[in-house]
């Protein structure tokens, strides 16, 4: 818990909470109480013993279905994880090599960003391993959508002023699997926060609720940077079937020209979509990736 007066406090959550998440247990949807970003109401009886009562509705949030635990079956998958709230800028970052470049992974953050009304950048880390085609190729792609495209090394700098420039005055989520070098981009632009770095696991087993520990960072008064260790992987949550083509900002322009009202863009005849991907102005790498996430989306909700 941080102040507007710069002092931090360890606070702990009122009973009622613990109420209020079981209720929603029930429902299948598990939303954490208080989640890093999150403005809270707090008192503060003695140090050490802040008792948070009150947590104000989120502007947005980050959020992924949870990994699926052992023995956790169909329940599991369906519940909630929030990563983080009210973020102002969502850095999603990937790296040219080690781990090689995966725009489908890049896609599947890009669709959380855009289903939480996130601006996001994709930050393509470690040029200093040298280029690869993917990379390239994927690179120029995002930009020809609209998306602005970094280009970084941690070793050589390159990069790091413009996210420097992009992150000032601003919450920003630094987003990404494990070791493409989040926590040495935030190093290299900040050294003052000395993050750990090459952490393989960091997850943090208690009962049957995975946790990631996330870290809000102050660089100054109005710049807050976090980074987020240990993601493995990242299903997006509650999103629909119907609702999916939305977050895929170039099929924006189609839809409403489908034959069928409902029509999921994957089979149908007179499909907008499918007409502009046999037209080349859809990439079918951006196509194939709907279509994986399409599969793994509900569809109940339809
Ligand atoms: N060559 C090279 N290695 C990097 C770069 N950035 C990070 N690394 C290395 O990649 C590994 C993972 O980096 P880390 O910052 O912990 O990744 P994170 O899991 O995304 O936070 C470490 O061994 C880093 O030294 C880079 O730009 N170039
Ligand atoms: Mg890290
Ligand atoms: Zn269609």
């Amino acid at each position: 818990m941080e102040t507007e007066s710069d002092k931090i406090h360890k606070c702990y959550l009122r009973g009622k909470f613990k109420k209020d998440l079981q209720h929603k247990r029930d429902k299948l949807l598990y939303t954490d109480i208080a989640v890093v970003g999150d403005e809270v109401e707090y008192s503060m009886p003695a140090e050490g013993a802040g008792m948070i009562s009150e947590v104000f509705p989120r502007k947005n949030y980050i959020s992924r279905k949870a990994p699926r635990l052992k023995g956790a079956g169909v329940r599991g998958e369906r519940l909630e994880q929030v990563i983080c709230s009210n973020i102002d800028l969502l850095l999603i970052i990937a790296s040219v090599t080690d781990p090689v470049f995966n725009n489908k992974v890049v896609d599947r953050f890009l669709v959380s960003a855009e289903s939480s009304h996130i601006n996001a950048v994709i930050i393509i880390n470690k040029t200093d391993l040298g280029m690869n085609e993917d990379a390239e190729y994927f690179g120029e792609l995002y930009k020809i959508l609209g998306y602005k495209v970094i280009f970084a090394s941690a070793v050589t700098g390159e990069g790091t002023d413009a996210i420097r420039k992009l992150v000032k005055n601003k919450r920003v989520l630094f987003w990404g699997h494990s070791g493409v070098g989040k926590s040495s981009l935030i190093n290299y632009c900040f050294p003052q926060l000395d993050l750990r770095v090459g952490e393989i696991s960091t997850y943090n087993f208690k009962g049957k609720h995975t946790t990631v520990i996330v870290n809000m960072n102050r660089i100054d008064k109005k710049t807050f940077i976090i980074d987020s260790p240990g993601i493995r992987e990242i299903d997006p949550f509650g999103i629909t079937k119907e609702d999916l083509c939305h977050y895929f900002r170039e099929f924006e322009k189609y839809l409403g020209n489908c034959r069928y009202y409902r029509c999921t863009h994957h089979h149908e005849p007179g499909c907008a979509i499918i007409e502009a991907l046999e037209k080349e102005e859809i990439a079918p790498e951006r196509y194939e990736s709907y279509l994986r996430i399409l599969d793994t989306v509900e569809d109940d909700m339809l």
